[in-house]
């Protein structure tokens, strides 16, 4: 597949996907989100590749939305580009794989709301992450009023998205919203570490975990707990499940399916 706005490096088990419009610090425009889809799509049938993380080239993850491209839109054009938006990170949090934002510069607007679809956040001590739409006269568009309370509770996405100021890496780890920081040089490489150790496990499981994490807020508590038991039941059928058991007892490492 060719690839004109993104890049893709595939280390072994793991797929790294850069943003590559550094000189409009990686802005999100429709071309984008469309290449991102296809990539994702085909990312997601490859039996070797189960992790993604997606970072940006110079010094922006992703900067937002494009705003020269936004300010030529109608409301039926914006509706549609927020919809595009909202769908694809949807599907990147029904995926299998889990999928890690590797925040390495300005993760602002769209590109706040990106990091917030993706399953982990890694970021660099220099990052500035935040809802700044407030400050173009417009609202969050890519499902950030959604993602965002449900991450950091809706006092801290308050303070975010109607005040419009981004946070460093320190206040963001503060209320939850990044996991680890790293110093820049060190942010690949330790974030492709957590990645590797994803990969390695069940596959399977990582899969059921993100769905069952997903369905945990749609449902009410029992009906959350129900479900939890169904797919820990389903598990029980998987060749994972007996690997990973008998891997214990045997007191060795497990070979999950798929892992040469
Ligand atoms: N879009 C387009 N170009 C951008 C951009 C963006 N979001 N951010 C930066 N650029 C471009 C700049 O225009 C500049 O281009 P040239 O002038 O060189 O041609 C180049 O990138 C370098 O930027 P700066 O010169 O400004 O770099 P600085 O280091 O001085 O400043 C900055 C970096 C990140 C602080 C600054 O660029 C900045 O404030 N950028 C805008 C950040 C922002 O406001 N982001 C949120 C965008 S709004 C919706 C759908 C989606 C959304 C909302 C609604 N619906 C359809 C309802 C989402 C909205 C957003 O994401």
């Amino acid at each position: 597949m060719k690839l004109k706005n993104l890049k893709l490096e595939i280390n072994q088990h793991v797929a790294v996907i850069t943003f590559n419009r550094p000189d409009q610090l990686n802005a999100l425009n429709l071309e984008t989100l469309a290449e991102l889809k296809q990539l994702l799509e085909k990312i997601e049938k490859d039996a070797v590749l189960r992790c993604i993380v997606l970072t940006g080239a110079g010094k922006a993850f992703v900067a937002g939305a494009d705003i020269k491209a936004m300010s030529e839109m109608n409301p039926k054009q914006a509706k549609a580009f927020a919809e595009t938006g909202q769908a694809l990170f949807s599907y990147m949090e029904q995926m299998p794989q889990p999928i890690i934002a590797c925040i390495n510069g300005f993760a602002l607007g769209g590109g706040c709301e990106l990091a917030c679809a993706c399953d982990l956040r890694t970021a660099s001590t220099k990052i500035k992450i935040g809802e700044p739409e407030v400050n173009l006269g417009i609202v969050p568009g890519f499902a950030g009023s959604v993602r965002l309370p449900r991450l950091i509770g809706l006092s801290q996405a308050k303070k975010m998205i109607l005040t419009g100021e981004p946070l460093s890496a320190l206040e963001a780890e503060e209320i939850g919203l990044i996991h680890w920081i790293y110093k820049p040089e060190e942010l690949l490489p330790n974030t492709l570490k957590i990645a590797e150790r994803l990969a390695a496990k069940s596959l399977t499981a990582l899969a059921t975990i993100k769905h069952q994490l997903r369905k945990s807020l749609e449902l009410e508590f029992t009906e959350a707990e129900k479900f939890e038991a169904e797919t820990f039941s389903k598990c029980f059928t998987t060749p994972d499940q007996k690997e990973g058991m008998n891997a214990f007892l045997e007191k060795r490492k497990p070979k999950f399916e798929g892992l040469d």
